[in-house]
């Protein structure tokens, strides 16, 4: 893909320009940006309102000083981030993201991918993103704690279950979520769903933690089905990293008559000609927060290979990235269609490369972007807010099955837009457009802002 519009390109130049050395940042933008070519030809009235400029500056980004005190008693400094970036549809919507590389190029890549997603899904949430460069992995209970509190002391000011409502991403899940929502109850003195990933105990939705996995592999069971007449049945599956998104992926993909053979972390690989037992996953990750490598130790003629970018070498029918940005490059994809892959689903926020994606294209690998595969963990955040706002919940089934029928309705909107603007099943170009049109929709009925 590249440029073939003047005026497209002039955004994107000016882009570069505002946020030089932001390169997850422009990424981003890029993709998109070429993706809304044939819209500027058939909706001049979206050009003229200056939507494409607004929409590529996010309308509000705080960073923060986070200050707390480790278990030897000395002061620690971390810098966090809110990214409030388009709440043209809803209230600002979106996930924290606790790891040492966060900055502010890749918290507003992930904050205007979600803005899109958000819009995908149907339902009325804005987008947002934030974070900060705290690394949970050497810190004990006691540091987490401190640290989520001193954060969310500053969050409160600018959240709210009407105004901005954040979640986990990596490094943030339940654990995390419960001591920043416990934090802003404090401060607020009020019991509302301004966070969601929230405890069952606490007002938290059934299915939540399964979301993103279990919305993943409905997706492709959809895509399969519409563009194939097949399904995840007998298919050999690899799924990179091994935390929420990739064990609930693991899970799903099994029950449905897949069988995973590779998972990961940031450390390396695990290889289970036999299928991958979820059980010890789960041990590991979730109980123990220890390492993969633990896998190989435990289940008999299982095989751990340091380097995770080695797991792309496995061969598989469908492989599903979700672990981080950037972790499929041009020699990994061309690695899988090599091995014959057929499918690739991204779980994790732009897993693929621009080189990589090229690859997939070339070769008719059905792939899907991120912003319509993994929104599913977003969806049922929203459902969460649903029921919060109700002072009800809804049974596992209940949630299981919305689910679904968001995740079906989102490939079958990008599948349609990507056929009526003249690129029929290039589900990047389609699920670009479908989520800007609503976006671009409601930005255009609220007006400028002067
Ligand atoms: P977790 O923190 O639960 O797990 C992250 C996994 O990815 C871990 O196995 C981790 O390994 C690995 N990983 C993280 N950073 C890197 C890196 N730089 N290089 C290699 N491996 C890495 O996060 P989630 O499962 O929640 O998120 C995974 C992806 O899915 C992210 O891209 C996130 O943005 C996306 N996502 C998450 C959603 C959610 O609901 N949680 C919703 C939609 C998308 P290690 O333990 O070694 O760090
Ligand atoms: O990237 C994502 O969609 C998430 N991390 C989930 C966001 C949310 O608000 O549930």
């Amino acid at each position: 893909m590249s440029f073939q519009n003047q005026y497209l390109l002039s955004v994107y130049q000016a882009v570069c320009q505002r946020n030089a050395g932001e390169p997850e940042f422009l990424q981003a933008v890029q993709e998109v940006l070429e993706s809304l070519d044939p819209v500027v030809k058939k909706r001049p009235d979206l050009v003229a309102s200056g939507i494409i400029e607004r929409l590529v500056e996010p309308e509000r980004m705080i960073q923060f000083r986070v200050s707390w005190i480790d278990d030897k008693g000395e002061v620690r400094v971390n810098r966090g981030w809110r990214v409030q970036y388009n709440s043209a549809i809803g209230p600002y919507k979106g996930g924290l993201r606790l790891h040492p590389s966060v900055n502010a190029s890749i918290l507003k890549f992930l904050g205007f991918e979600q803005t899109f997603k958000n819009s995908l899904t149907g339902l009325p949430i804005g987008g947002a993103k934030g974070g900060a460069d705290f690394n949970s992995r050497d810190k004990s209970e006691g540091e987490v704690m401190r640290f989520c509190q001193s954060f969310a002391t500053e969050l409160t000011k600018h959240i709210g279950a009407d105004t901005d409502v954040p979640a986990g991403d990596i490094g943030v899940g339940s654990r995390e979520i419960g001591y920043m929502f416990g934090q802003y109850k404090r401060l607020s003195n009020e019991f509302t769903g301004a966070f969601t990933g929230k405890s069952l105990y606490s007002g938290g939705s059934l299915v939540r933690k399964e979301a993103t996995g279990y919305g993943l592999c409905y997706f492709v069971q959809e895509m399969l089905s519409y563009i194939k007449q097949d399904s995840l049945e007998g298919k050999t599956v690899v799924v990179s990293g091994s935390g929420n998104v990739a064990i609930y992926a693991s899970e799903k993909a099994a029950q449905l008559g897949a069988k995973v053979v590779a998972m990961s972390d940031s450390n390396g690989y695990i290889y289970d000609e036999n299928g991958i037992d979820l059980a010890v996953v789960k041990q590991i990750k979730e109980v123990e927060r220890g390492r993969i490598k633990l896998y190989a130790e435990r289940v008999p003629g299982a095989v751990y290979t340091p380097g995770c970018g080695g797991i792309w070498s496995v061969k598989c029918d469908v492989a599903l990235p979700c672990a981080t940005q950037n972790e499929i490059n041009s020699e990994h994809a061309q690695q899988l269609v090599n091995n014959g892959v057929s499918v690739v689903a991204e779980g994790a926020n732009m897993p693929c490369t621009p080189e990589a994606i090229e690859i997939f294209r070339s070769n008719h690998v059905l792939y899907s972007p991120g912003k319509a595969s993994n929104a599913g963990g977003v969806a049922v955040s929203s459902l969460e807010m649903c029921q919060n706002s109700m002072r009800y919940s809804w049974s596992f089934e209940e949630v299981d099955a919305k689910l679904k029928e968001i995740m079906a309705t989102i490939f079958h909107n990008a599948y349609q837009a990507s056929e009526e603007f003249g690129h029929k099943g290039d589900l990047v170009i389609g699920a670009n457009i479908a989520g800007f049109l609503k976006v671009a929709e409601a930005m255009k009925w609220q007006g400028v802002a002067y």
